[in-house]
């Protein structure tokens, strides 16, 4: 194996082996989380808080809230919270903020973060790979998953990390004990799909024919569909996109053809109106990859080794085929994954 992209490569591997201990970490603080759902009044709505991978996977984990504690739930980029506060915040109520980052040292989350923590009714919980991070200082609970931390610049283990850590938040404030316990079923998930979608993933990946990538995801998965788009921009610095999948049809899908892959990500809720816009845009010309459903004649299609899941739960899945492409494409090109042209691990500015 070439010296290039050889950290990212680790790290997505060993998304099978650093899970169990987000698992482990969110079981050690039940009754913390527990109490802060419901104390001193329970919440009413819950806010999340991150920029560029860190909102990614917020858009994802604020649909398991809603689904599994049937509260409003939203995510929103940090900066929006920094200069649009009115706009975030239009109410006093009882609401929990969810500060995410790697780093824990993003400027535009520890400032945001600083001034939701200052309002009334805000209760606050921080996820992060860094135990000593800003934001644990900020937040009533602080959630540290240290094993997922990365040398790679590129965020791929420490997303679906933090993805699954807030999943299992929301599992464990719910008191769904059959749920949390199916979550322990995801490593070996991770390991199937690693192994089924490598082939796949390096071939696409090393196709020079494709110069534009798509990536479709309805309601958990449009953020999954999201990061996707940013893992080939930042690591094979290739022209990418995301969409809500049935947005894809309102103009976006004119300029597909035999040079564009769509990567449909296949949901519960719409999986039959995206199985037939995937057929629609094969037949329309372009390459088509589904991940976790059936592809149109001539696609290729990776499974989640998942079912049964709630499509929110096996989120974190979803994500391991987007990685593993976009690091065969960096790579193919002669790009080191590891350290992106005009990128940093931590993006510090003056607020
Ligand atoms: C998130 C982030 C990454 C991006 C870049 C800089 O930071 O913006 O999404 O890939 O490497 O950092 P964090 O707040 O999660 O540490």
């Amino acid at each position: 194996m070439s010296e290039a992209g050889r950290h990212s490569l680790e790290e997505i591997q060993s998304q099978p082996r650093v899970w169990p201990a987000v698992l482990t970490a969110v079981r050690e603080r039940r009754d913390e989380i527990m109490r802060l759902f419901a104390e001193p009044e329970p919440v009413e709505e819950v806010l999340f808080l991150g920029c560029g991978s860190s909102y990614y996977l917020s858009l994802s984990a604020a649909h398991s809230f809603v689904k599994l504690l049937r509260l409003p739930a939203r995510a929103v980029p940090s900066s929006e919270v920094v200069f649009y506060p009115e706009a975030v915040f239009p109410r006093h109520g009882r609401t929990l903020v969810v500060g995410v980052s790697r780093s824990g040292e993003t400027t535009e989350t520890v400032v945001a973060l600083e001034r939701a923590a200052a309002r009334p009714g805000v209760r606050v919980l921080s996820v992060s790979c860094r135990p000593d991070s800003g934001l644990a200082g900020l937040s009533g609970l602080h959630l540290a998953l240290p094993a997922s931390d990365e040398t790679s610049v590129v965020m791929t283990r420490s997303f679906t990390s933090m993805l699954l850590a807030l999943v299992a938040v929301a599992v464990t404030a719910a008191g769904d004990e059959a749920r949390f316990r199916a979550l322990g079923s995801l490593p070996d998930a991770a390991a199937a799909v690693l192994a089924e979608a490598g082939p796949v993933a390096e071939e696409l990946g090393r196709d020079g024919t494709l110069h534009r990538y798509v990536f479709l995801g309805s309601g958990p998965l449009y953020g999954i569909a999201s990061e996707g788009m940013l893992k080939v921009k930042e690591m094979a610095l290739t022209d990418s996109e995301a969409y809500h999948s049935l947005e894809y049809r309102h103009g976006p899908k004119s300029i597909a053809d035999a040079s564009t892959l769509v990567v449909s990500l296949v949901s519960g809720a719409a999986r039959d109106e995206e199985t037939r816009l995937a057929e629609e845009l094969s037949l329309q010309g372009a390459r088509i990859l589904t991940i976790g459903g059936e592809a149109p004649r001539g696609g290729r299609a990776v499974s989640l080794h998942a079912e049964g899941l709630d499509e929110w739960l096996r989120a974190p899945l979803t994500v391991i085929p987007l990685q593993l492409l976009a690091y065969y494409r960096a790579v193919s090109r002669g790009l080191d994954p590891d350290q992106p042209q005009n990128l940093s691990h931590v993006v510090k500015i003056g607020l």
